[in-house]
C-alpha cells in the first residue's frame, strides 16, 4: 500500500468533519452544542482512586495511591486528558490532612478546583445504631460536630458544598421509633444549615443523598427523593437533594424524580455511577447508557447542569481509566443529549405522535458522538482518545514506579 492510499493522518478529524456536516443538516448549531460541552465539569471523587472492595474483600493495586497528594495526581492526570473534570471531591478523614489551605493550594496548584466536602459518618463503631439519629445524645453530639468540623474544612479549602449521606437506619421492625429518627436528622441539619450560612463565612450549599437500603435493611432514615426533598424544605434554602443513580428501587424512573426536583429548584446534584443489581458503582454508562442520556436529556432543558459528580467504587479495573472511562461516557450522553431537536419534539409531542417523538431521541441516542467529544477535547488540549493517550503516555507505569507495587500493603475503604 502506498502512503497516498493509506487515508488522512487524522482519521478522527475527518470523522468530525463528516459528523459535523451531517448534524447541520439535520439542523443541529453544532457551535452551540460545541460550546455546551465545552462547558461541561464533572467532579471526580478522591475515593475513587483509592482502594475499595467488596464485602469479603479489598483488591489491592499497584501504583495505589498512598495520601491525598497522590490521590489529587490521578485526579489531574484525568483532567489532563479529558479537560471535562477539574473539580475533585474530598472525603474527610479519607483525605483528612492538618492545614487544610495547604491542600486546597495543593489543588489549585494542579489546575484543579475543590469539589465538595464529604463526612464520613458510617464507618465509627459509635455509630452501630445510626449517627445524627442515633437514639444516643452524646453520639448524636459527636456526629453533629463532624458536620461542623466538615463545614470548617469546606472553607478552608475553598469548597463551596458539603455531600450529605447516611448510612443511619434500622434492621428491624420495632428496632427504634422511626419518626423520632426523622426528627433527629432535621435537628442535625438544621444546626448545620444555621453554622453554614453567610453570617459566618462563604454560604455553603448542603447536598443531602438519599439511599434505598444497605447497610439499613428495614428502614434507611433518608431513603428516596421525596422524604429527601421533604427534609431539604425543613432544613433550609441552601439544602438540596442529591440523586445517586444506584440508590433507587429498580424499575424507578430517575429521569422522572430528576425533572420534578429541579422544577422545584431541589435538584443539587448527582452522584453517577452503574448498576446492574444494588448500588453497584460500577463505570457510569457502562450498563445503561439508555437510561443515562434518558437523565442528560432532562439536564439538558434546564437552564444550568447541576453538580454531576463521579461516585464509584473500582473492585477489579484499574481506577484512573475507570474515572476516565466515566468522563467519557458522560461527555457522550451529554452530547448525545443535545442533539435532540426539541422545537421537532414539542411539535410530535402536540400532535400526539408517539412514534415520532420516542424517535427523535433513539435518534440522538443512536448517533455516535465520538468524533465530536474527541475534537472538544482536543480543542481544549486534551486527548482525542484519553485511554489510549493513558495507556501510551505511560503514566499508569509511573505510579507503580513511584508507589510501589501492591503487595504486602494493607488496606481498606478509602485509604
Ligand atoms: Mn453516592
Amino acid at each position: 500500500m502506498t502512503s497516498e492510499n493509506r487515508g488522512p493522518k487524522n482519521p478522527m478529524s475527518t470523522d468530525y468533519e463528516h459528523l459535523a456536516a451531517k448534524l447541520t443538516d439535520r439542523g443541529v448549531d453544532v457551535a452551540a452544542v460545541r460550546a455546551r460541552l465545552s462547558e461541561l465539569v464533572v467532579e471526580v471523587p478522591s475515593w475513587g482512586f483509592g482502594d475499595s472492595g467488596t464485602r469479603f474483600a479489598t483488591f489491592l493495586q499497584d501504583g495505589r495511591p498512598r495520601s491525598v497528594v497522590e490521590r489529587l495526581e490521578d485526579a489531574a492526570e484525568v483532567q489532563r486528558l479529558t479537560g471535562a473534570s477539574s473539580r475533585v471531591a474530598l472525603h474527610i478523614p479519607w483525605d483528612a490532612v492538618d492545614d487544610y489551605a495547604q491542600l486546597g493550594r495543593e489543588i489549585t496548584d494542579r489546575g484543579l478546583t475543590v469539589g465538595t466536602i464529604n463526612p464520613n459518618l458510617f464507618q465509627d463503631v459509635d455509630y452501630k445504631l445510626g449517627s445524627i439519629t442515633n437514639p444516643d445524645a452524646g453520639i448524636r453530639r459527636k456526629a453533629t460536630d463532624h458536620l461542623l468540623e466538615c463545614g470548617e474544612i469546606a472553607r478552608a479549602t475553598g469548597s463551596d458544598a458539603l455531600s450529605l449521606w447516611f448510612a443511619d437506619g434500622t434492621n428491624y421492625v420495632g428496632q427504634d421509633d422511626l419518626l423520632a429518627r426523622r426528627h433527629r436528622m432535621r435537628e442535625a441539619l438544621q444546626e448545620l444549615h444555621a453554622a453554614t450560612g453567610s453570617e459566618s463565612g462563604p454560604a455553603l450549599a448542603l447536598l443531602v443523598e438519599y439511599k434505598l437500603y444497605e447497610p439499613a435493611f428495614y428502614a434507611t432514615d433518608l431513603a428516596d427523593w421525596g422524604s429527601a426533598a421533604l427534609l431539604c424544605r425543613e432544613i433550609g434554602e441552601r439544602a438540596q437533594v442529591l440523586v445517586d443513580l444506584g440508590h433507587h428501587a429498580h424499575g424507578v424512573n430517575i429521569e422522572q424524580i430528576v425533572a420534578i426536583l429541579a422544577s422545584y429548584g431541589l435538584l443539587g446534584g448527582f452522584h453517577t455511577n452503574d448498576r446492574r443489581y444494588g448500588d453497584d458503582d460500577l463505570i457510569t454508562g457502562s450498563v445503561n447508557p439508555f437510561a443515562l442520556f434518558s437523565i442528560f436529556f432532562e439536564l439538558t432543558a434546564l437552564p444550568q447542569l447541576p453538580r454531576i459528580s463521579i461516585d464509584q467504587g473500582h473492585n477489579v479495573e484499574t481506577k484512573v481509566e475507570a474515572i476516565l472511562r466515566s468522563v467519557l461516557n458522560i461527555q457522550d450522553s451529554y452530547a448525545k443529549a443535545l442533539l435532540v431537536d426539541r422545537t421537532a419534539l414539542a411539535q410530535a409531542q402536540a400532535e400526539g405522535d408517539v412514534n415520532r417523538a420516542h424517535g427523535l431521541l433513539t435518534d440522538a441516542f443512536s448517533t455516535d458522538v465520538r468524533p465530536l467529544t474527541a475534537s472538544v477535547r482536543e480543542a481544549k488540549g486534551a486527548a482525542a482518545d484519553p485511554v489510549a493517550a493513558l495507556r501510551d503516555g505511560g503514566y499508569p507505569q509511573k505510579i507503580i514506579d513511584a508507589r510501589g507495587k501492591a503487595a504486602g500493603v494493607a488496606g481498606g475503604w478509602g485509604r
